[in-house]
């Protein structure tokens, strides 16, 4: 199959920012009346007006979907005219996974196409305590913000098993400036070596990604937990550009498992970051 000319290029990195609200919002769709354009994209079944759950007004975009959990899946957007978004960089969206598992991992990437092939993309790890999540993709820095001409917004999870699923959207709007959520950082925390059994001295890796659009500055705090202690407290995170991640290696000096699962939490500025380390599933 011959993907379009646009899927091939390489995707420059966008921030993905937290946000409380757009300024001045040039609204693209609302879905409080119809789903507009949209359509579902690769590895999903369905979209349809949602009037029972929606971040702002009387509906969202619901997508479903049943493919394997690591695909991304979403819906698409793509504009008869080309948007010139140049005085209005900020891509706002609203966002949510209902039902998530707090065993897995949830991500989001948004992704915008203008006709002279620029790609931009930016990412966002969907916390599973989290209810609708308001972002906003940093475009200044794209080039391809006077010919927009398409928006993609996806999510995967983290098993090899299918994703029996939906995402909802909502509020979809391009803004020259945002007020950001305080304190609040895009930041990825993924651990890698995820094991059937953990013991004392054995190391794990915790990659750090900066999916937002500032430097990260200071250390990622690991809170004390009473099951597992590890040879440092924190990750020296300070520095990590933005789109860029950093892999910190810790070594367990000693665990006692729980009955239920084994978490780790990350603190990063007033970020809260809760992993699943091990889980006593059957
Ligand atoms: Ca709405």
């Amino acid at each position: 199959m011959t993907q379009p000319i646009a899927d091939r290029e390489l995707p420059e990195f966008a921030g993905v920012e937290l946000v409380k609200k757009p300024l001045q919002p040039y609204v693209i769709n609302n879905f409080d009346q119809d789903i507009g354009n949209w359509e579902a994209a690769d590895n999903s079944q369905t979209v349809f007006l949602n009037e029972q759950d929606s971040f702002n007004g009387a509906g969202s975009l619901q997508v479903s979907f049943h493919s394997l959990a690591s695909l991304w899946r979403g819906a698409t957007l793509n504009l008869k005219e080309p948007l010139d978004v140049s005085n209005t960089p900020y891509l706002n969206l609203a966002l949510k996974v209902p039902d998530m598992d707090k065993a897995l991992t949830y991500q989001a990437k948004v992704k915008v196409y203008s006709g002279g092939g620029n790609v931009a993309e930016g990412y966002f790890d969907i916390e599973h305590n989290s209810d609708w999540n308001n972002i906003a993709l940093n475009l200044n820095n794209w080039d391809g913000l006077d010919s927009l001409d398409r928006i993609k917004v996806w999510v995967r999870s983290s098993t090899l098993n299918n994703w029996d699923g939906s995402v909802l959207i909502d509020e979809i709007s391009f803004a020259r400036k945002v007020v950001p959520q305080g304190g609040k950082t895009n930041i990825g925390i993924d651990i890698d070596g995820f094991q059937s059994s953990i013991q004392n001295g054995d190391s794990i890796e915790i990659i750090v990604s900066n999916n937002d659009s500032a430097e990260l500055k200071g250390n990622v705090i690991i809170e004390k937990s009473d099951f597992i202690t590890f040879d440092e407290d924190e990750l020296k995170v300070h520095g990590i550009s933005p789109g860029e991640s950093k892999v910190f290696t810790l070594t367990v000096d000693e665990v006692n498992l729980p009955e239920d699962n084994l978490k780790m939490v990350f603190k990063y500025r007033s970020s809260v970051k809760e992993k699943v380390l091990h889980t006593q599933r059957d």
